[in-house]
């Protein structure tokens, strides 16, 4: 199984599967597919319909779009637990994670992920404040619910698909809510993301436009 990603510096939404099969076990390849000009670039849509990553291949089959990918996961290794086990936990999770496929788009665009970024505040708009108020409300919600320490109980495709906000959070300074704070320790404690972040980190490549 190939996972095609993007930087691991930036690329928000190929962290979701990537963090999901590394906790749940799944082997897998993965090919970093750098974003800028370099003549080793390869052309995104030589291997995505989209031209954009996170895209999988199982053998031939090919799957794009981030959340779609977890649901094949789920089928894939339905023992593994991508999403929670109980019908009404799973239905809230497909509902936030398509909550987080389709909205917060101020958050998304003003305040990149960016897994080298210094910690710092920087201006935001009241739809970046909006978005972070309803995320504290999902997460505070969930974990007072599940009892944690992810959105319920173990980690599940919800986790995956909000990950990167835990990065956002944490490096423009973006909340002091309690639940934002024991979710970002739970997160960042797994060997997933702190690999992820390392290699993050060690790009040397940077693009503007992804550095607020
Ligand atoms: N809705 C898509 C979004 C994918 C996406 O926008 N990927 C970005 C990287 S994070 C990309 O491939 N950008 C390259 C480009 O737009 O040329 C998903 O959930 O997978």
């Amino acid at each position: 199984m190939k996972l095609y990603i993007g930087n691991q510096k930036y690329s928000s939404w190929s962290l979701r599967p990537w963090i999901a099969m590394k906790v749940k076990g799944v082997a897998f390849e993965q090919v970093l597919c750098r974003f800028d000009d370099h003549p080793e670039r390869i052309d995104f849509k030589t291997f995505s319909p989209t031209g954009k990553v996170p895209m999988l291949d199982n053998g031939g089959v090919k799957v794009w779009e981030s959340l779609a990918i977890l649901e094949y996961l789920a089928e894939l290794c339905p023992d593994k637990g991508f999403w929670p086990g109980n019908i009404d936990q799973r239905a809230h999770a497909r509902a936030i994670s398509t909550e987080m496929l389709g909205g917060f788009m101020p958050l998304r665009s003003e305040c990149p992920m960016n897994m080298a970024r210094k910690h710092g505040a920087i201006e935001v708009s009241d739809g970046v404040r909006g978005d972070v108020a309803r995320i504290e409300q999902i997460w505070s919600e969930c974990l007072a619910a599940s009892g944690g320490p992810f959105l319920f109980g173990e980690f599940s495709n919800a986790d995956a698909m909000y990950a990167p906000v835990v990065n956002r959070m944490e490096i423009y300074l973006l909340s002091d809510h309690p639940a934002v704070a024991a979710y970002s320790t739970a997160m960042k404690a797994l060997p997933a993301w702190q690999e992820w972040q390392a290699a993050g980190r060690a790009e040397p490549w940077i693009y503007p436009e992804d550095e607020a």
